[in-house]
């Protein structure tokens, strides 16, 4: 375990269901502890599991919600 947090910025919400569905997408990964998305910046915070987690499964977990992460 080497539980880890970053800051992903998604471009594309545009209301709270928005939100609910990217941070839902991420807390489906294993290894995602928790997703919290901020409509206005569109900036999400991932406590994760580095060990488990990788950027292109956050990438595609954000795509699979269809928004896009800005890189
Ligand atoms: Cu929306």
């Amino acid at each position: 375990m080497s539980n880890d947090n970053c800051e992903i910025k998604v471009n594309g919400l545009k209301c709270n269901s928005c939100v609910l569905a990217v941070e839902n997408s991420l807390k489906e990964l294993d290894g995602v502890d928790d997703a919290k998305a901020d409509l206005e910046t569109g900036i999400v915070k991932l406590d994760y599991d580095k060990d488990k987690v990788s950027n292109g499964d956050i990438e595609e977990s954000v795509e699979d919600a269809g928004f896009s992460m800005e890189k």
